[in-house]
């Protein structure tokens, strides 16, 4: 069939706007409409070249929500009219990863999903009859995309998609960071650098907690103000510390001897390092959220390890996405998690490079695609 789709054709350039070809799912396989799409700050950062995996041609796009139209033979749980979240990280709950229960990173499909294929070794999209590569296993810069049954959330039908679109990524990735992966207690201290779209859900997963003090940290005067809202007690920016401030002394200041936990929501590996760095000697774990591009690397002394540090990251918010994503859907429906005030943008598909002038401007948190 003819989809629409926004085309990385090349790094560093503009996607473009046009008719690809979609084949039908195969076994195992379901027929997406993708109603809407987050932009989430790795799209760009996969389109500017940075991304080791990155390949072209791409559609990228890895935040939507949308409804099952066609399912392959051997689909066992969805059926068209489902309505769904893609996975980026799937659930097979086979495989040896899903069995350990000690991580989200499904394995069964990573190696054809890093290759940007579909698990059989091909593609589903192809222009002017030469395949174009699936992004992250999602593609949701294309209307109509296909994915494995493993990668799709069932969610609820009276969810809006123009908002739950946001948490096949970022408030997932955020909320889950506190929630699943650090599993932060009542009354802790945290540190959240860059509150951007991660970063502002780290901060609400905070808030959610118990967290007593929430320090966060941007170089955007801009966003003391929607922190402040979602629950940060103190703003930060290292701009007004002078060009030899000392963030780490003076947010090992502000807690009172470093925090019980910190996140890393940039892509910074200087940053990373500062985020470790200021956590509680003896017991402050620090989270690697960002994503930093080809041949960075973090370093610190080993003695912050040695005196009691923890480093640990997280990828999806150690979500397990078939059965959690539904979970943080209802968490929304209910109220009890705020997605509204952090979808800043409603664009159309054409509009999608503004998309992302817009957050390399600092000027939106989330902006929203709606097909
Ligand atoms: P974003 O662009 O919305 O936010 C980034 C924020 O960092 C902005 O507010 C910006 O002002 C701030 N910032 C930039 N440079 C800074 C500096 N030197 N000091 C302080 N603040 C600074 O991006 P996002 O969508 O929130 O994504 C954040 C990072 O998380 C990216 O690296 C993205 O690739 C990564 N990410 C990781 C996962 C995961 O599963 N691990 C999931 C989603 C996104
Ligand atoms: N491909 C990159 C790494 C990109 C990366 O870290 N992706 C995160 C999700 S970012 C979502 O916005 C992730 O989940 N990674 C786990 C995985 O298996 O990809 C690289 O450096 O090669
Ligand atoms: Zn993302």
């Amino acid at each position: 069939m003819d989809v629409t789709a926004a085309i990385a054709f090349e790094a560093g350039a503009p996607l473009e706007i046009d008719t690809v070809q979609l084949e039908g799912p195969k076994a195992g396989e379901v027929l997406v409409e993708i109603k809407a799409t987050g932009l989430c700050h790795t799209d760009k950062f996969t389109l500017s070249g940075a991304d080791p995996e990155g390949l072209f041609p791409a559609i990228l796009g890895h935040e939507g929500a949308g409804i099952v139209r066609e399912v392959g033979a051997g689909v066992k749980h969805l059926k068209p009219g489902d309505h769904v979240i893609p996975l980026y990280t799937p659930e097979c709950r086979e495989c040896k990863s899903c069995l350990s229960q000690k991580t989200n990173l499904c394995t069964s499909i990573r190696a054809t999903q890093g290759k940007g294929l579909m698990p059989d070794g091909t593609s589903r999209f192809s222009y002017k009859g030469k395949p174009v590569h699936h992004y992250m296993g999602c593609s949701t810069f294309a209307n109509y995309t296909v994915l494995p049954e493993i990668a799709l959330a069932k969610i609820r039908e009276d969810a809006p998609f123009d908002k739950v679109c946001y948490i096949g990524c970022g408030v997932t990735t955020g909320v889950g960071a506190v929630l699943f992966t650090a599993k932060v207690e009542p009354n802790s201290t945290v540190v959240v650098f860059g509150l951007g779209g991660i970063g502002l859900n780290v901060i609400q997963g905070a808030k959610m907690v118990g967290a007593r003090q929430i320090i966060g940290v941007d170089i955007n005067p801009a966003r003391e103000d929607i922190g402040r809202r979602f629950g940060m007690t103190d703003f930060v920016n290292p701009n007004e510390l002078g060009p030899n401030g000392d963030v780490v002394g003076h947010l090992i200041e502000l807690t009172g001897g470093g925090a019980d936990y910190t996140f890393e929501c940039i892509g910074n590996v200087r940053l990373m390092r500062q985020a470790l760095e200021c956590a509680h000697r003896g017991w402050g774990v620090s989270c690697v959220i960002g994503v930093a591009g080809a041949g960075q690397e973090i370093s610190t002394r080993p003695f912050q390890l040695v005196t009691g540090r923890r480093w640990i990251g997280s990828a999806f918010g150690g979500a397990r996405g078939r059965t959690d994503v539904p979970k943080i859907v209802d968490m929304y429906m209910e109220g009890r998690i705020n997605i509204d005030d952090l979808i800043t943008q409603h664009l159309s598909l054409s509009e999608i490079n503004h998309g992302f002038e817009l957050m390399a401007q600092g000027k939106s948190i989330r902006s929203v695609v709606e097909y």
